[in-house]
């Protein structure tokens, strides 16, 4: 019995990248092997009570450091054809700057050639949100544009060893989450820079953006064929109503979200002048020559995207909401909602009691017109899914490994989200991936072991971490090979 009735106007190109994604610190463990330093999450995790709810380490995760060659090989038997994984600054680097540790440019060369012989095609991201703890420590990471060397020096590390066999590059995993959600870091335990929390996120914009533009451009002159930009993330805004206030607000959420990364790479050099004016006060402006570098770092669009949210003007009118610290809207001065209407919750952006994530609505009836927001918005050659994916509630208060491999929920979003994709082609956008978050359950950063994205399935209370496969695996590689042009 087919799973799908196929529509036969729809279709996958041959070259279509049917892929997953995971990054270092969430499945590797192997916290403290092969001379690997600390990253901040290593040392917040085990200092901060409390920094994941259900107080887990990075310690051990999947164990993926060690089993790095049989979940490739559950990969390819999938008939996944493209692996995005992310580089462990401090495996490669363990004081962050310095020596090289040649035991790490080992591991990933290894993982790389592993994904070779299976025909699998390796992205690498350079920065998966695992800092140095040395650099923090030394001069508050991102906070600082020291950060802009040492990290253009790793990068070049990385480009110059495995970019003879690496052509897919992402620089910077989200750095809307970095910038707003990851500092300031937690007080008491990192010296004090004494930067205004408030200021916080758009000095670690600033200096992200300079670093992602030289690391960009570093890239492409040491492997010409590479394909590099950063992987930007949101959801789709909905204007709540049609009246000039509501488009004024969700104009002001796309600035503060996605434009604030994605205008100055590929439209003007500069953040929109919303985030410009309210930085004025504490940020020096780009110079021209700083425009030029981060003007078109990008050969392409990445973006992670989950979901979607209604956003509105707040009940007294845009113009009375301003941009402080003590505003609940700040920055940004607009407000959002899953559910909204004349009767809160009436209407509703998609199902929302079947995700173990507050922030993650089923969307996907929404993703073509975000897709086709995307390309008008900010033009590039393609559009790559760099992460999508569902944490299914239930997942954890099941017993039965049977019952555990049903995800019924997971499924259907898989199946939604793939008919959106090729709702999308078909309307001529030029997507030309899907990288599933996440191939296996893992270390959901604060949300720790219990909140689980995986297509496979791990029973973390047993050493042996053996992976199984759920159903929703399966229905992800089915659509594929259901549409992909044969
Ligand atoms: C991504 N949002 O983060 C990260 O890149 C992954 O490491 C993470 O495990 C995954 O999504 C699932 O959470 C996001 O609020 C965090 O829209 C928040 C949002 C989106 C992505």
């Amino acid at each position: 019995v087919p799973l799908v009735t196929k529509n036969e106007s729809w279709s996958f190109p041959k070259d279509f990248y049917l892929g997953v994604a995971g990054a270092s610190f969430q499945i590797e463990g192997a916290a403290r092997a092969d001379g690997k330093g600390p990253s901040t999450w290593d040392v917040n995790m085990h200092r901060v009570p409390g920094f994941a709810t259900d107080n887990s380490t990075g310690d051990i995760t999947d164990n993926n450091y060690y089993m790095y060659k049989q979940d490739i090989a559950r990969l390819s038997a999938m008939g996944i054809n493209a692996y995005s994984f992310s580089i462990a600054w401090t495996r490669l680097f363990p004081f962050g700057t310095g020596p090289v540790n040649e035991l790490g440019i080992a591991h990933y060369n290894d993982i790389i050639d592993t994904c070779i012989q299976y025909n699998i095609t390796p992205m690498a991201t350079l920065y998966h949100w695992d800092m140095p703890a040395l650099l923090q420590n030394q001069y508050g990471g991102w906070l600082s544009e020291q950060i802009i060397g040492d990290f253009t020096e790793y990068a070049r590390i990385a480009y110059s060893r495995f970019g003879d066999r690496v052509k897919h590059w992402f620089t910077i995993n989200e750095p809307i989450v970095i910038c707003t959600s990851q500092y300031p870091m937690p007080a008491g335990y990192w010296r004090n820079f004494s930067i205004p929390n408030v200021e916080q996120p758009f000095v670690c914009g600033r200096n992200i953006l300079l670093a992602h533009a030289e690391a960009y451009r570093l890239g492409k002159s040491i492997i010409p064929d590479s394909s590099i930009t950063f992987k930007n993330n949101g959801g789709y805004k909905v204007p709540l109503t049609n009246s000039s206030a509501d488009a004024e607000a969700v104009q002001r959420a796309w600035d503060f979200n996605e434009g604030w990364f994605a205008d100055p790479v590929y439209l003007t050099g500069d953040w929109p002048s919303t985030v410009n004016d309210h930085v004025s006060s504490f940020l020096p402006p780009f110079t021209s020559q700083q425009k030029q570098l981060i003007l078109g770092s990008a050969d392409f669009f990445a973006h992670d995207a989950y979901t979607a949210q209604f956003y509105m003007a707040p009940d007294a009118g845009i113009e009375s909401c301003v941009a402080n610290a003590s505003n609940p809207l700040y920055p940004s001065c607009a407000n959002s909602s899953y559910t909204y209407g004349p009767a809160q919750g009436s209407w509703i952006i998609g199902p929302a009691a079947d995700s173990h994530s507050p922030w993650l609505h089923r969307a996907t009836d929404w993703f073509p017109a975000f897709m086709s927001y995307i390309n008008t918005t900010w033009p590039s050659p393609h559009i790559q899914i760099t992460e999508f994916g569902f944490a299914e509630p239930f997942e954890s208060s099941k017993t039965l490994l049977q019952d555990i491999l049903w995800d019924p929920i997971r499924t259907s979003y898989y199946h939604d989200y793939m008919e959106a994709i090729l709702i999308s082609l078909s309307e001529g956008i030029k997507i030309t991936a899907a990288l599933a978050w996440s191939f296996v359950d893992n270390l959901e950063w604060n949300s720790g072991f219990s909140v689980r994205f995986g297509l496979q399935y791990v029973n973390f209370t047993d050493p042996a971490l053996e992976r199984h496969y759920k159903a929703s695996f399966f229905e992800y590689t089915n659509m594929y090979q259901t549409y992909v042009e044969k």
